[in-house]
């Protein structure tokens, strides 16, 4: 069995191939397909960009195809960067990059902790060939740190604070997947894909 995560991002890959390895599919991802084209994300909101990504690169191959679409949403910061945070540093977006940038623009704001409070927001979806997709969501509380810290995980990850002492870069890879945004809407996709992949 194999499923085609509809990604470029190596650090959601390695995250979906561990959560999956329990449930005995293969994992490819667009690595895996380098003629496939660049699906542009010109949606409002997660769901629309998870919908392009996972439909369009499933009528390509006939594949079932797993699109996610996640960021970091900072209340102060009305939500931003959200569906933006992949490319909050643009034109030449990095991780670095965007953090730098969040961190200044939360300097002259909030030294308390409550004042920066985040979550981060996954939605996936399941599409395949002529039939309706599948969608699910989940997101994941915290609190935004005054200085990076941490190697584990990718973006926003070493400026996340999961607790009082740790940033989710400083999970490991089972402990981020236990409590993320991606390892519980992971959960929920589970629950339903055996069921929907029957209809
Ligand atoms: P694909 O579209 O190819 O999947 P992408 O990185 O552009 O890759 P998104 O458009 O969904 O994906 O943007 C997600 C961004 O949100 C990602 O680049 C990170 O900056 C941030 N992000 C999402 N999940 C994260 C996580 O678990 N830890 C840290 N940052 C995360
Ligand atoms: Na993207």
């Amino acid at each position: 069995k194999t499923l085609i995560i509809a990604t470029r991002n190596a650090g959601k890959t390695r995250e979906f191939r561990k959560l999956f390895a329990d449930f005995g599919y293969e994992i490819k991802d667009l690595m895996d397909y380098p003629e496939l084209p660049e699906i542009e994300e010109t949606g409002s909101t997660f769901e629309e960009n998870a919908r392009l990504k996972a439909e369009k690169i499933s009528q390509i191959t006939g594949e079932v195809v797993i699109g996610d679409d996640s960021g970091l949403c900072v209340d102060v910061l009305g939500g931003l960067p959200g569906i933006w945070s992949h490319r909050f540093s643009a034109p030449d977006p990095t991780d670095e990059k965007n953090i730098a940038k969040l961190l200044h623009e939360l300097a002259p704001t909030a030294i308390t902790p409550e004042k920066r409070s985040a979550h981060f927001h996954t939605t996936l979806v399941a599409a395949r060939p002529e039939h309706e997709s599948l969608v699910v969501e989940a997101d994941w509380h915290g609190y935004i740190a005054l200085a990076p810290k941490g190697e584990n995980g990718f973006g926003y990850d070493p400026i996340f604070l999961v607790d009082a002492f740790r940033t989710a870069a400083e999970l490991s890879d089972e402990e981020k997947n236990r409590l993320s945004h991606r390892g519980q809407a992971l959960q929920k996709l589970m629950v339903e894909l055996p069921k929907w992949m029957e209809n």
